[in-house]
């Protein structure tokens, strides 16, 4: 078995484990890969370290390193149907989102590959003329770049992108759930010609190939992506030898709905917010809120809706959503909303998984709507990353904007209303690093994207996404260099 990439080499697991991936649809069996773990990691970082220390990559000109980006954005169009395949039978998500994942992932490398050629070093003003100065930018170095299993290609490419694009070399390390496009797209850089070691992968459960990734000396940024508890664990182990770390820890977001919101719309839009992939979603628009003169009639139709939507597999064409992405998910979910009827939510729609035996082998999951949420209760509080869906009730812009902020979490949200200066108003006032108006979802790589508060550090995407993997260097040079005197 050679599922893990070691300066340049395809390659086995030292201790030789390995581990089963199958489909959350139906429990069949996807692949069976390497499972590495801290030695593997080690290697993998001795050649990303010594491919920046000593290789050609960091020492690329920029132009060079966009036409390899390009490259790497034409070889995924090509191989997009097998790629959302994999991620389909990894993930389980319905394979037109997987489609329009890969298409993301496409826009991604093609947006790094356009925007580094663009950069220029920026001359600066020093008031003299016996001096020039200017900033140059350079890689930050290795880079480890820990991912999730609910865009696992998707959320690769955001890291990897900007990371080759500055001029770092990496050592990638997937969710242990969803590998395949991980594998896949190291064969595809492979192949754009990027040089042996600038690009390692290694496979492995978080605790035993991730951790190791995060307090090396030798690595000098962590960009990851994943839960709030992981990312403070990070952050810790970072701080050993005061790592750079970019972390994106999903979000609890607010979905705020305005009287004078397009009803149908409105209500359209709230159920794609929070039952996308099945809530599997960072951005989800898990809290609903609500305007008091609306509030009955926008929930019961929300709820009318919520019931018939149809759950299946990555290839049902009837299918409008999937499954969760474990048991162990599944669970958490469930454990989640008995949690929040113990505390007095109420249960309008859900709550169970489906009946239906044809789902009995997937981990499903009923969309489900708590209505009658308040603030303390921990389903406000805590990210159930399933399809569930709380509800709150407000009366105007104040409240709807405490409520709104009323979380550790600040990753996005949205705001309805007819009202144009209302809308940019409560958007202005919303402690969020995306806020949509009267639309939910859309992203693109020229805009950042992440977190104000516990939902992260840094960003990915747009300009300051290829700023957090580089330093700035400022260089000042004396063209007239004589005795100062200052101590004469
Ligand atoms: O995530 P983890 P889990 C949230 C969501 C979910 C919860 C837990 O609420 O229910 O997190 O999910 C690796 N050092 N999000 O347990 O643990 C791990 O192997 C280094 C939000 O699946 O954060 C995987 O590659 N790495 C989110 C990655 O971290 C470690 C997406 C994410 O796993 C590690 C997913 C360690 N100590 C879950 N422990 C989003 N922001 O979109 C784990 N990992």
């Amino acid at each position: 078995m050679t599922d893990l990439f070691i300066g340049g080499q395809w390659t086995g697991s030292i201790d030789e484990r390995t581990r089963e991936i199958r489909c959350p649809a139906d429990g069949s069996l996807v692949a069976v890969v390497d499972e590495g773990g801290g030695k593997d990691a080690a290697e993998a970082i001795a050649a990303a370290r010594q491919a920046f220390d000593q290789g050609p990559w960091p020492r690329t000109p920029v132009g060079a390193r966009g036409d390899l980006l390009l490259r790497v954005a034409g070889l995924v169009e090509r191989d997009k149907a097998a790629l959302a395949r994999a991620e389909s039978l990894d993930t389980g998500k319905r394979l037109a989102e997987s489609d329009v994942d890969i298409d993301g992932v496409v826009a991604c490398f093609r947006y790094y590959g356009q925007l580094v050629r663009t950069e220029a070093d920026r001359v600066v003003d020093t008031g003299s003329e016996h001096s020039v100065s200017r900033v140059v930018y350079e890689p930050v170095g290795v880079c480890s770049l820990i991912t999730p299993w609910n865009y696992p290609l998707l959320q690769t490419a955001w890291k990897v992108a900007p990371a080759l694009a500055a001029g770092n070399t990496f050592v990638l390390k997937p969710s242990e759930l969803t590998p395949s496009t991980a594998i896949a797209l190291m064969r595809l850089l492979a192949e754009a010609g990027l040089p042996d070691g600038v690009a390692n992968l290694v496979l492995g459960p978080g605790a035993e190939a991730g951790a190791p990734l995060t307090d090396n000396p030798d690595v000098d940024m962590v960009s990851f992506t994943g839960g709030l508890r992981t990312g403070r664990r990070i952050m810790a182990a970072a701080a050993g030898t005061v790592k750079r770390t970019s972390l994106e820890l999903g979000g609890k977001n607010p979905n705020v709905v305005f009287a004078d919101a397009d009803f149908d719309t409105a209500v359209d839009y709230a159920l794609t917010a929070v039952f996308l992939h099945s809530g599997q979603v960072c951005s989800a628009g898990a809290r609903l809120l609500v305007e008091d003169p609306v509030h009955d009639a926008f929930v019961e139709e929300v709820v009318r809706r919520a019931r018939g939507i149809r759950l299946g597999g990555p290839f049902d064409e009837r299918a409008q959503t999937g499954p969760l992405i474990s048991a162990a998910h599944r669970a958490k979910v469930e454990a989640y909303v008995a949690a929040g009827l113990a505390e007095g939510a109420r249960l309008r729609c859900g709550g169970t998984r489906p009946d239906d035996p044809a789902l009995a082998d997937g981990y499903y999951f009923l969309p489900t709507v708590l209505d009658r949420c308040h603030s303390g209760m921990s389903v406000l509080a805590d990210e159930s990353f399933g399809p569930v869906l709380t509800v709150e009730r407000f009366a105007g812009e104040d409240e709807a904007v405490r409520l709104a902020n009323d979380t550790v979490y600040g990753l996005a949200g949205a705001v309805w209303s007819g009202d144009e200066g209302r809308a940019e108003r409560v958007a202005s006032r919303l402690r969020l690093g995306t806020v949509w108006i009267n639309d939910y979802h859309p992203c693109l790589p020229q805009a950042e994207w992440g977190g104000f508060k516990q939902s992260g550090t840094g960003r990915e995407l747009g300009p300051s996404g290829l700023a957090e993997y580089r330093e700035a260097k400022h260089i000042w040079r004396n063209t007239r260099p004589r005795p100062q005197g200052w101590f004469a």
